[in-house]
């Protein structure tokens, strides 16, 4: 498309904002049944597939890519995700699994949205458009929207009868919506996530152990690598920590002198919080994923709650574009919302205990013992680990 096509508004259903695994989801399920959709993404496909981030798909997600008849082609290795928690070395191991028993699998994001791209670009044809920038929202009151976005080869207007902004928290979308009209619910958990991809041999479960030195998280990311996450404060920078720094303070807080060092390919700081925008629709556009809400690396599930939004949305969408019936479009804010605070609520309820339990000077001894009796609680006791279990299942 050249320049002197500016003045062309091509047509389609849904643009999607956004070629993350959130676009990417909803964009396959809409070409798979035959509704016309374009996404929009200001990155190149090689970066999208080089980028590292979560590395489990839960069992709700699975159940969801299974019934598109998808699962096989998109997600690898079965696994019933198990998650082992530590107190000073001592802990306990808790299995994740569905409410009907059925298990994750372990796929990282960066896998998923590789074999999305290839299904959804190469073999469905589907339109992603990479490299774009300048994208605008126009959104009025009894219009039809419009979206307007700039090329190598100029500007482009794209009509279209409903817009997904899954274009994460720093994006366009979310940015679109006139002041006043959502509500920002957002909790700042005091501390920060040092963040380190390693080359190191997977284990058979997440770890995730607390000493009287800080927290410390570990998580498979493929065949030989794995994320550390270590507690630090939210001044801390690169010079705080060298490599030699992250292995001593693993080996510390997981009480285990046999962790031998091995390379570490990058780190960067994540402050740790909570965030949850309300409503998440205004007119045509629904936000999805983390456009809409935010989740602390501790609970690993951003990616599973933007594929829960995609699940919803998707449903809605086919809803009104094949049976003229917009009722799951009115209520997706609503019904994304009720399951996005029951998890915020699993969210915080584990990062305090997992970081109250070690290092006091954050929240003090009080907060220490609560939650150390919390841990030890869950570790012995067969209704609390019901409970964490509960937990878990409410969020499948
Ligand atoms: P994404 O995947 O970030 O995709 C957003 C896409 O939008 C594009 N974009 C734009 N495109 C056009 N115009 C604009 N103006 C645009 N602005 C942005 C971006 O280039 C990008 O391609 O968001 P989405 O789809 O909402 O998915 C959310 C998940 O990616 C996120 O929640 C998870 O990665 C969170 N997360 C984890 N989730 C888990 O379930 N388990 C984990 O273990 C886990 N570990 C992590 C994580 C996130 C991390 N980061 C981001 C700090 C570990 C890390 C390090």
């Amino acid at each position: 498309m050249g320049s002197n096509q500016e003045n062309i508004t091509e047509q389609t259903t849904v643009v999607i904002i956004g070629a993350g695994v959130s676009g990417l989801t909803l964009a396959t399920f809409l070409q798979k049944s035959g509704v016309a959709c374009v996404v929009l993404e200001r990155r190149d496909r090689a970066y999208i597939e080089m980028r590292q981030r979560a590395g489990v798909v839960d069992a709700r997600g699975v159940r969801m890519f299974e019934q598109w008849d998808l699962a096989d082609k998109l997600l690898f290795g079965l696994v019933a995700q198990t998650i082992d928690y530590r107190l000073n070395g001592a802990g306990r191991i808790f299995e994740i699994v569905g409410e009907d028993g059925s298990p994750s699998r372990f796929c990282t994001q960066q896998m998923l949205v590789g074999n999305l791209m290839k299904e959804f670009i190469d073999n469905m044809a589907g339109d992603v458009r990479f490299d774009i920038a300048d994208v605008t929202i126009h959104n009025e009151e009894g219009q039809h929207p419009k979206i307007t976005y700039s090329d190598a080869n100029g500007s482009h207007a794209l009509a279209c009868d409903y817009i997904a902004g899954c274009d994460s928290d720093r994006g366009v979308s979310r940015a679109s919506i006139p002041d006043g009209v959502l509500t920002k619910y957002s909790h700042e958990f005091g501390y920060a996530w040092l963040a380190a991809l390693v080359e190191a041999p997977v284990t058979s479960h997440a770890i995730m152990g607390v000493s009287d030195y800080g927290c410390v998280a570990q998580l498979p990311r493929g065949p030989h690598r794995s994320r550390y996450y270590l507690q630090c404060a939210l001044s801390d920078g690169p010079e705080d920590w060298s490599d030699q720094r992250i292995w001593d303070e693993i080996r510390l807080r997981l009480n285990d002198k046999t962790i031998q060092n091995a390379l570490v390919h990058d780190k960067f700081f994540v402050p740790l919080r909570s965030v949850v925008y309300a409503p998440i629709q205004y007119r045509n556009l629904f936000l999805v994923g983390d456009a809409a809400h935010l989740v602390p690396p501790t609970s690993a599930k951003g990616m599973n709650l933007a594929l829960y939004d995609v699940d919803i949305l998707s449903q809605a969408i086919l809803r009104a574009v094949q049976e003229d019936d917009t009722m799951g479009l009115e209520s997706y804010s609503d019904t994304v919302l009720t399951h996005i605070w029951n998890y915020q609520d699993f969210a915080v309820w584990i990062t305090d205990m997992m970081h109250d339990a070690g290092d006091p000077t954050q929240r003090g001894t009080f907060r220490q013992m609560i939650a150390r009796a919390r841990l030890d609680n869950l570790f012995d006791s067969e209704t609390a680990a019901h409970l964490h279990s509960e937990y878990q299942r409410g969020m499948n």
